[in-house]
């Protein structure tokens, strides 16, 4: 050794492994505009094709006449039901167990829903030909109130379950009732709250949204005809899936498809379900011949394809006098649009709702969930939610609010004293959940200590009076938050899609002079796996993460996995990485004690090697010992250094955190400043702090939209009034916060590194923390519930309804 041998220290920096602010790899091309996107890709004679769309929610379609489209030179085909229904295409099975219109049959149900399909030359030729389709519609009553929906004589909505009882979730009692689904004990919560000191009632709505990726939906299918061989690309979040789908339905065997998910940008849930749009360009491509793209525009995205939320939660919440909570009710109607297409996982058509009891202690609960179809557009997508949990913690953190005002308690020390304790995980909750860890204690105190909660409270209070004197129009709030996610998605055994099993992949092949290459099931939309996959692997064997490619999406490559959504990734895939890795390692292990000559016992890892035991001056690198595994006739052992695992994770991970949001509010024009945002969050085993930092500013900024402004607003006859981006809220860098992050690091006990999800999380945490500013600000004026989204008209409603406008 001398001085250029680098220390031990040195040699774990090189690595850039587990726990490195290594800069993202992807962003190289993404700042520079070369990545590569659906809509990048062109073919040899790619046909377009675009949909005529329905204007009315609901009406009954008399005719379609498309012979002037199809005269229009450049048009190729026009689609509609009757083309498809031979094929048995004109209907697709859901993700929830319903089945929904690829093309109008008879009737449409919501506005922008899918009429006929128009292939075309190319783009505007396509959307020229879309106004020649000449289509006669008789209009019908629209229903777009879940309650109205399930009035007795409100229209029927879905004619052909007209008649039939039972759903895929169980009875129907009404012909708009899609299902009831109940968990906890019904009758122990009743008891509870009929005997408790205190209770606290109250409406939560969480309103209709979208995940509106920058990216619109889109896909280019190929039929090859000669070799019999479909190929789709297109922004998936579960490629695998889409194959597996396409493969049922067009009867083409599974080996026979490719499905590739290019680069992607942004998903958010928006691109886990199977659109018309998928549908009707592989039949275009398998009829013309020829590869037809579909690529949607924005209003077609933020119109038909899936929304989020729309959740009408009745809370009873219940304790005693000193605020010890001892029982949580909950009702809610659930707004499914006109077909059930939630993207959950098969057995749980409320995703993971029941996740609501939060952080706290809660004895006992009841959660029942009535599914209403409506003439809105279908969805109901976990937009930067593991399957409704953000409903879930937005209900509960309003609930706490409401309870402390009944309580006359202070909202942190309400959280404290309820808090589930450190030495309670794995904390089995009423709602059936096994929480893997937690410390929400620790997290609480450093983010009071952080924004000096106190202080805060005294400043708030001096402000009132001020107000109060006259002499300031605004009013402080203080948003707090203590969330629990459940994300990872999931144990094979209670977690499906379709039918398949929730477990994900991952392999690792090693070239000979110790670079590698990994695939995964899972699939980047922008989160910065070929980062931090390639992190994990370093760490597990010894290769720089810079030497490591990390791939994802083609289904010839990939090994089978479920896809990214529910912030599932890191818990399910990032396990199998490091299993993988582990797996590769024991056999490195084998190879080095031949070239070291000692028995494999002997040796012992180190970093980047195996040295021997008491003589670390021996050792092989693992890069010499991949050299080795493909260069030398080693007895007994086969050439080469690979391997595949597949992981299928005994619980899901329970992240946490506590947000605080510290707002301005002005009571005469009801618009807002937030003047402080502290996020901490505890995601266990931290991969790479810089992409954690990111995902918290990207899945707060969204966060704050949707409590702020954003929303999917319908008028009485089921016009989408928030089709554009100018009337849907995204926020800018003019408007988007500062943020503060922080952590706290509660390994999770099963995963093999320690790693829970975040990506989700800060969407989670934000909304209510913003929410809960805006309440917070008017509670000395005895507001307790007012629903999202806080745009600067509803904050000014507010407060002219409390009489603060004189
Ligand atoms: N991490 C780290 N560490 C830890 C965790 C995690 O580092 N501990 C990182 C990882 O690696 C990645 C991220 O972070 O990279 C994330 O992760 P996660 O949590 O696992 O998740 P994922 O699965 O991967 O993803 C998913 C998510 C979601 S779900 C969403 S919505 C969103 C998020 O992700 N999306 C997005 N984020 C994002 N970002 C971006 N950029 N873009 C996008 O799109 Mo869903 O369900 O779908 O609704």
């Amino acid at each position: 050794m001398n001085d250029l041998t680098p220390s031990r220290e040195e040699r774990i920096a090189n690595l850039k492994g587990l726990g490195s602010s290594r800069k993202r790899v992807e962003d190289v091309r993404f700042t520079q505009g070369k990545g590569n996107y659906v809509d990048d890709i062109k073919m040899a004679g790619m046909l377009f094709g675009d949909f005529v769309r329905s204007p009315y929610a609901h009406a009954r379609v008399v005719s379609i006449n498309a012979d002037a489209a199809r005269a229009l030179p450049g048009v190729v085909a026009v689609l509609t039901a009757a083309d498809l229904a031979p094929l048995n295409l004109h209907w697709m099975p859901t993700l929830a167990g319903d089945k929904q219109m690829v093309l109008a049959d008879g009737k449409v149900l919501f506005q922008g829903q899918e009429v006929a399909f128009v292939v075309a030359t190319d783009r505007y030729i396509a959307a020229d030909a879309i106004e020649l389709v000449e289509v006669e519609y008789e209009e019908l009553p629209v229903v777009v109130d879940p309650f109205a929906a399930l009035a007795p004589d409100a229209p029927v909505l879905r004619e052909d379950l007209n008649g039939i009882l039972s759903g895929a979730h169980g009875p129907r009692r009404h012909h708009n009732h899609i299902f009831l689904w109940e968990t906890g004990d019904k009758a122990a919560t009743e008891e509870a709250l009929g005997a408790a000191e205190v209770v606290a009632e109250e409406v939560v709505y969480y309103h209709r949204t979208h995940p509106c990726p920058l990216e619109t939906c889109g896909c280019v299918a190929s039929m090859d005809k000669v070799n019999g061989k479909l190929t789709v690309w297109g922004t998936f979040q579960a490629p695998h899936v889409v194959r597996t789908v396409a493969s049922l339905l067009s009867g083409i065997e599974e080996h026979n498809i490719r499905v590739v998910s290019p680069d992607i940008g942004g998903g958010f849930g928006n691109k886990v379900g199977v659109y018309p749009g998928y549908v009707c360009a592989i039949v275009a491509s398998i009829v013309t011949g020829k590869p037809v793209k579909w690529v949607e525009d924005r209003m077609d995205n933020l119109m038909a394809t899936a929304f989020a939320r729309d959740y009408w939660m009745k809370g009873r919440i219940s304790a005693t006098k000193e605020g010890r909570i001892t029982a949580l009710h909950c009702h809610v109607t659930a707004d499914h649009g006109a077909f059930d297409a939630c993207a959950d996982p098969t057995k749980f058509p409320a995703g993971f709702f029941h996740i609501c009891t939060g952080s706290y202690d809660i004895p006992v609960a009841y959660v029942g969930v009535d599914g209403v179809y409506t003439n809105k557009a279908p969805g109901g997508v976990a937009y930067r939610c593991s399957f409704r949990v953000t409903e879930a913690a937005y209900f509960i953190e309003r609930m706490i609010e409401v309870l402390a005002i009944e309580l006359g308690m202070d909202a942190a020390e309400l959280r404290r004293i309820n808090f589930i304790r450190k030495d309670q995980f794995p904390y089995q909750s009423a709602l059936g959940w096994e929480y893997d860890s937690g410390d929400y204690h620790t997290a609480w105190d450093k983010a009071l200590a952080a924004v000096d909660y106190k202080g805060l409270r005294a400043e708030q209070a001096q402000r009132l009076a001020e107000f109060r004197a006259g002499r300031t129009r605004k009013l402080l709030g203080i948003g707090l938050t203590h969330f629990t996610e459940i994300v990872g998605a999931g144990p094979v055994k209670n977690c499906d899609i379709l039918g398949m099993g929730m477990f994900d992949s991952c392999e690792i092949r090693i070239h000979p002079t110790g670079s590698a290459i990994a695939r995964l099931g899972t699939i980047s939309q922008g989160q910065g796996h070929a980062t931090t996959f390639a992190q994990i692997i370093a760490s597990e064997i010894g290769l720089s993460a810079d030497s490591i490619t990390v791939e994802e999406g083609d289904t010839d490559t990939a090994p089978y996995g479920l896809g990214t959504y529910g912030s599932r990734s890191t818990p399910v895939a990032g396990a199998a990485t490091a299993l993988c890795g582990r797996k590769i390692r024991a056999k490195a292990q084998m190879i080095a004690a031949w070239l070291l000559e000692v028995h494999e016992g002997d040796l012992e890892w180190d970093v980047d090697r195996f040295q021997v035991k008491g003589a670390p001056e021996r050792f092989k690198t693992m890069k010499d010992i991949a050299y080795a595994a493909y260069n030398q006739a080693i007895p007994g052992i086969e050439p080469g250094l690979e391997a595949v695992s597949y992981y299928d994770p005994p619980n899901m991970t329970y992240p946490f955190g506590a947000y605080i949001a510290v707002m301005e509010i002005d009571v005469d024009t009801g618009e807002h400043a937030v003047r402080q945002f502290y996020a901490l969050d505890d995601c266990g085993t931290r991969i790479n702090p810089m992409v954690i930092e990111g995902q918290v500013h990207g899945g707060a900024t969204e966060g704050y939209a949707i409590a702020m402004g954003q929303e999917i607003a319908y008028d009485e006859i089921g016009n989408v009034k928030t089709g554009t981006l100018m009337d849907f809220f995204l926020p800018t860098a003019w408007e988007t916060p500062h943020y503060t992050t922080d952590h706290t690091e509660t390994p999770s006990p099963h995963h093999p590194i320690g790693a829970k999800g975040v990506g989700e999380s800060p969407n989670v945490g934000s909304v209510p923390a913003f929410s809960n500013a805006v309440h917070d600000a008017f509670r000395p004026f005895g507001l307790r519930q007012s629903h999202m989204p806080h745009d600067h008209w509803r904050i000014w409603k507010i407060a002219r309804d409390l009489g603060l406008h004189g």
